[in-house]
């Protein structure tokens, strides 16, 4: 099954947050954000900015009802700025106008001036100042002494990843529409429709219950709409609340990339052991997370880090620290793996460096170590149902990955101009948010007199297909087509207190409580057939629309059933609530069993180095990934290819960079380096590992989301291998994006 909003989205028909129809009088706000990264503001004048035609009005912090406070996990962020501010981009007033050109004309007519203050960077320099968000947090399991005494090759060394930004085609934005009685309707491009919804009535000092949050789909989020579509929202809100006008904000591009925070960039200092055998004895890594000048997600994508700093490996020794570092930046935010690939890239490159030392394919070191079941992952959860080795075993079965090393040898004694380099990458990340709390959804189903059906969960559609996946549990268990249903959009007075749509988690926690409902109402339906029948309920099922008596037909279809139902005065409305079982965290331990399940999966990379040019280009990635029992593979693999590819831009090409002032100069497409059609690899070969799924997973169709952006990392070590063919001296570093610039001096370095 296709995703059901192709079709409309091809022709360019759905609805985002700029494509709804505006209420007559509706007004246009511009955000006005700090030109510098740190600094007093000694003053702010607005007049002239104010007495501008068609300017209604330009809000500060003096004019927030309830608190100027929007953050979620630490309450360290202002809406707007009071007397400092923190970083280039942070927002400082909203000008609110009859169309968004004269917001924007009035915006540089505001005049301001900051004393500025001395501007931390550099997180390693936020480090030596303890510059923290958070105090650091270790992992800890075994012993090192222990580790280092069973090692005979030590290595140490450094790995660095960059920023990333998300690029969702659509921009942050928001629409507020005033109710009656003081009442707010918000539509909203959030992953987070509750947070938005809480955070609005702290700001508004209103009730959560006055804040109507509505979704209909995003035009991507990526982790970019977890929490940081939440400011624009409430500004929206607070304009239309204060003025009593439906009010839009659709950020530009150029201010969404400069205000918005990305991916965290991270340094990670290492030190890994192996015995002769290559078998990795310890590892002990410290991070240091660029975290930006608030918490935001911060804390929690500090402990996917730590969950993940060992990869796809049982390492029986190991102590992970991460120091989430305060620095003058915007605030750093979730991104698609969540703080996992920052963990993985490091492990891979520890691994990389033993390698290149030993004068050994990395493979080799790899393989021996993939996790198994019954071994313990540094936070004390037991390895169950582990797929690492299978699915390293069937990838090497099938693209015999010995063979093709040798081959890329020969390839490469053959050739001069052009060189080849291969990777092979493990994949095992763990499913659930970290946060134990948050792992909860609901569902609610209407069946109507004609036998359609309505649902509405806390999911939130961003072109990962979530939708189309509820539709697929529904008419599974009624047995009836998925045209007859339709998914509402996500909306806080239909589905309460949800999670946010992350953790790549949507399909599982949602699906499982329209399960639960669904369940609820066929029960309820068998029952009604049973009766007019006059039969054993047990007798009956609902088969392709149309109820059967002991698997024979009866002539009685899923509409008499419906209305027969409705005559009886059966409930035909349920809600579902469903909470993750059995998994627990405990804080002052570290340990404990946090996972619902792992997804697993092997992918092997070809790259092909221009050593004339330093371009490249990644030749081929075949991957075997743990699906579980795929619900919707034409979904699921989109989405591989998806992560795949973002996953690569990651380590390849996309750069953050900002100057010593903190301003970002990579603020547009021409500057800021993303895959395109050209840059993605020539051949992605996805096949599915059979494997028996979890039943955890909805249908047992394993999440899938975030997973596969750990595949991209192979393409920056292909790349590595292949410069090494060339250059014999090439000392790499470990420092992502490998960008064509880097790969030229490396080959003549
Ligand atoms: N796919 C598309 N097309 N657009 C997106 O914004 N976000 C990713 C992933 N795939 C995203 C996407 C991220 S970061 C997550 S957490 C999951 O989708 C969330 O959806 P799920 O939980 O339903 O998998
Ligand atoms: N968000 C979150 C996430 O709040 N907790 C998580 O564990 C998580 N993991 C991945 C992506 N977003
Ligand atoms: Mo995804 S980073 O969990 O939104």
């Amino acid at each position: 099954m296709k995703n059901t909003d192709s079709y409309r989205h091809l022709r360019g028909e759905s609805i985002y947050i700029d494509d709804i129809p505006e209420i007559s009088g509706t007004l246009h706000a511009v955000v006005f954000d700090s030109p510098v990264a740190h600094g007093k503001i000694k003053k702010l004048d607005i007049s002239k900015a104010e007495s501008l035609p068609g300017v209604v009005k330009i809000l500060t912090y003096k004019d927030i009802p309830g608190e100027n406070q929007i953050g979620a996990i630490i309450q360290d962020e202002e809406l707007f700025a009071e007397k400092e501010v923190h970083f280039t981009g942070e927002p400082i007033a909203l000008i609110i106008a009859e169309n968004k050109r004269i917001a924007r004309d009035a915006r540089k007519l505001i005049d301001i001036e900051i004393e500025e203050l001395p501007a931390i960077i550099n997180p390693v320099e936020a480090k030596e100042k303890e510059s923290f968000i958070t105090p650091p947090r270790s992992f800890k399991t075994g012993d090192l002494n222990t580790g280092s005494k069973k090692s005979k090759y030590i290595f140490e060394g450094t790995a660095e990843t960059g920023g990333q930004e998300h690029l969702y085609l659509e921009t942050q934005g928001s629409y507020a529409i005033p109710k009656e009685n003081g009442n707010i309707l918000l539509y909203s491009s959030t992953q987070g429709p509750t947070s938005v919804q809480q955070i609005t009535a702290r700001v508004l000092g209103i009730p959560m219950n006055m804040t109507e949050v509505d979704v209909r789909r995003l035009g991507g989020g990526f982790g970019g709409k977890e929490d940081q579509a939440t400011p624009w929202a409430v500004m929206a809100a607070l304009a239309a609340h204060l003025l009593n006008k439906p009010v839009k904000i659709v950020l530009s591009r150029h201010d969404d990339l400069r205000m918005t925070g990305k991916r965290h960039p991270y340094i990670a200092d290492y030190k890994i052991g192996l015995s002769e055998d290559l078998k990795i004895q310890f590892y002990k890594v410290e991070f240091i997370q660029d975290a930006g000048a608030t918490a935001d997600l911060s804390p929690a994508i500090t402990e996917r880090t730590l969950f993940h700093a060992t990869g796809s490996y049982f390492i029986p020794n190991a102590e992970i620290t991460v120091y989430s570092c305060k620095t003058n930046l915007p605030p750093n935010t979730a991104f698609r793996g969540f703080g996992g690939p920052q963990g993985f890239f490091a492990i891979e490159s520890a691994i990389q460096k033993a390698a290149d030392e030993l004068k050994i394919p990395a493979y080799k070191i790899q393989e021996k170590n993939l996790i198994k079941d019954g071994e313990i992952f540094p936070y004390g959860q037991i390895a169950e149902n582990t797929e690492a080795v299978n699915s390293w075993k069937t990838a090497d079965r099938k693209y015999n990955i010995k063979k093709h090393f040798k081959e890329i040898i020969k390839f490469n004694a053959e050739n001069t101009k052009l060189k080849k380099g291969m990777s092979v990458t493990p994949l095992c990340f763990g499913i659930s948010f970290t946060n134990t709390m948050m792992n909860n959804a609901r569902a609610l189903v209407h069946i109507y007199s004609d036998g359609s059906i309505g649902i509405s969960t806390g999911a939130i559609e961003m072109g990962q297909g979530v939708n189309t996946k509820m539709k697929q549990v529904a008419a599974n268990i009624f047995s009836i087509s998925t045209n007859r249903i339709k998914l509402e959009t996500t909306n806080t007075t239909r589905v309460a207190n949800t999670s946010p749509t992350a953790a790549s988690s949507g399909a599982d926690l949602n699906g499982k409580a329209v399960e639960i409902a669904c369940n609820s109402l066929l029960k309820r339906l068998k029952e009604t057939a049973a009766e007019l029948l006059n039969v054993k309920y047990e007798e009956i099922s609902l088969k392709n629309e149309y109820i059967y008596h002991k698997n024979k037909k009866t002539d009685i279809s899923w509409n008499s059933l419906v209305s027969e139902a409705l005559i009886k005065r059966v409930k035909l409305s349920e809600k579902g609530h469903y909470a993750t079982p059995k998994i627990y965290f405990d804080k002052t331990k570290e340990k404990g069993h946090p996972f619902a399940y792992h997804v697993y999966g092997t992918a092997i990379t070809t790259a092909v180095v221009d050593t004339v040019k330093g371009v490249y280009e990644i030749e081929e990635v075949k991957i075997i990934h743990d699906f579980g029992k795929s619900m919707n593979i034409l979904l699921d693999k989109g989405q591989i290819e998806g992560a795949l590819i973002q996953g690569i831009g990651w380590v390849t090409m996309e750069e953050i960079r900002h100057n010593e002032k903190g301003q970002l100069l990579a603020n547009s497409l021409s500057t800021y380096k993303v895959p395109d059609i050209y840059s993605v690899p020539k051949n992605v070969f996805i096949e599915e590992l059979e494997t028996e799924g979890s039943k955890h997973a909805i249908l047992k169709s394993k999440a899938v989301g975030e997973p596969p952006f750990i595949y991209g990392l192979g393409s920056f070590f292909a790349v590595q291998n292949a410069i090494k063919a060339f250059n014999p001296d090439y000392k790499p570093d470990f420092t992502a994006p490998l960008t064509y610039e880097k790969v030229l001096l490396g080959l003549y370095q």
